[in-house]
């Protein structure tokens, strides 16, 4: 059964008159629709159907995100010549004053005002965009770090933390649901030899070296909205943020803003990190960050996306042996042809880390 997607844009309270719904992006876990409102000079909305086996606490995940755009709201108001409406998120309330509401099947929806005339980008080709991403994430940091309050609900708890997604891997190796563990024996092998190293970032948490600080943890590239320009616009998909370390929203961008092909590109040899797009972004993000980081998240920055990209590839690997029950797939082996991609991104960033580390260097 299709959604009514007019009767749901009902129960909002925006202005404008419904028209017609279209799915829209390309992201991995809700169920995206663009609304557009018969009104030419009216706002178009998206409505997003929540995904809530991912998200298991709608009310607290909404209250995140209530917040966190109510902060950069008001931050930006401050700013001469800001346009808040399309440099921030805006939640529309539902008639019933909560930002989200159930509909007749038991689906979670919640509606934002659609950023009109932006670019997003699941492949960069310029190191511009690279930078303009990089002062986005950096200024967002800069931003929400005097977020008042208690901290901010986990919403996916120990997301980024290795240790706990090698543990669920092996669980899930072990499991083998679907028999798919005899297929993967180069990626199992991939993601052991790893491990070990992998850790030192939670390790250098625990030793008190790194902070916990506002993080978004979702930086993938079509997560940052550029202008017509090409120039930072609006940092989208605001779900996972919550306490976490710089590292995670460094490497995550420059997994997707540096890698040359796509993330799921089935060619291996297309795929590559182009060193002058990890320099620009590198670039971007400390002009916006260099005074407030510490020595030792400096110098961890050039490792930054060997994890995250590792991350991503150990949590492909893994929905696939589990039988892809968490990322939205578009073919049989998709995960599995994902974590391929990645797992060679890895190594391309293992064969240029020595320049990663000296382009940190000279920028910090
Ligand atoms: P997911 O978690 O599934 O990736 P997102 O919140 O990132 O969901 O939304 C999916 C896509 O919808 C984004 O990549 C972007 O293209 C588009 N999108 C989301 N919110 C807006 C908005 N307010 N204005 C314009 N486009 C948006
Ligand atoms: C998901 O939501 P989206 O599509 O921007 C995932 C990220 C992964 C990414 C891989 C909540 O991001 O962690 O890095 O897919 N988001 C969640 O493409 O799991
Ligand atoms: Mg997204």
């Amino acid at each position: 059964m299709p959604h009514d997607l007019k009767k749901i844009y009902d129960a909002f309270t925006a202005d404008g008159t419904f028209l017609s719904g279209e799915p829209y992006g390309s992201g991995h876990i809700h169920d995206t629709f663009r609304v557009e409102t018969a009104e030419k000079l009216k706002d178009n909305y998206i409505l997003q159907r929540l995904n809530n086996r991912i998200f298991k606490n709608i009310p607290e995940l909404q209250n995140n995100i209530e917040r966190v755009t109510g902060h950069l709201n008001l931050k930006l108001r401050s700013v001469p010549g800001s346009n808040v409406k399309r440099e921030c998120l805006t939640l529309i309330p539902a008639k019933d004053g909560k930002s989200w509401i159930t509909d007749d099947e038991g689906n979670f929806w919640r509606m934002y005002i659609f950023i009109s005339d932006h670019r997003s980008y699941n492949i960069v080709d310029s190191p511009g965009k690279a930078y303009e991403g990089g002062k986005a994430i950096g200024r967002f940091q800069a931003m929400l770090a005097d977020l008042p309050g208690k901290p901010l609900h986990e919403t996916i708890p120990n997301f980024h933390d290795i240790e706990k997604r090698l543990d669920a891997f092996i669980h899930t190796v072990k499991a083998d649901p679907e028999g798919r563990v005899q297929k993967v024996g180069k990626e199992i092998d991939a993601v052991l030899k790893r491990a070990e190293e992998m850790k030192i970032i939670l390790k250098l948490g625990r030793e008190g070296k790194i902070p916990l600080r506002i993080t978004h943890n979702d930086t993938k590239f079509n997560n940052i909205l550029l202008d017509n320009n090409d120039k930072a616009l609006c940092v989208i998909d605001l779900d996972t943020v919550m306490p976490g370390y710089v590292h995670y929203d460094f490497g995550d961008a420059i997994r997707t803003a540096a890698n040359i092909a796509a993330e799921d590109e089935k060619e291996l040899s297309k795929v590559k990190m182009d060193i002058r797009f990890f320099e620009a972004y590198a670039r971007g993000y400390l002009s916006e960050t260099r005074d407030t980081l510490n020595q030792v998240e400096k110098e961890y920055l050039a490792f930054a996306p060997r994890l995250i990209t590792y991350t991503i590839a150990v949590r492909f690997l893994t929905d696939y042996i589990d039988g892809d029950h968490y990322f939205k797939i578009h073919h049989e082996h998709h995960n599995l042809q994902r974590a391929r991609a990645q797992f060679k991104l890895v190594e391309s960033m293992e064969e240029q880390y020595g320049l990663m580390r000296e382009i940190i260097k000279g920028l910090v």
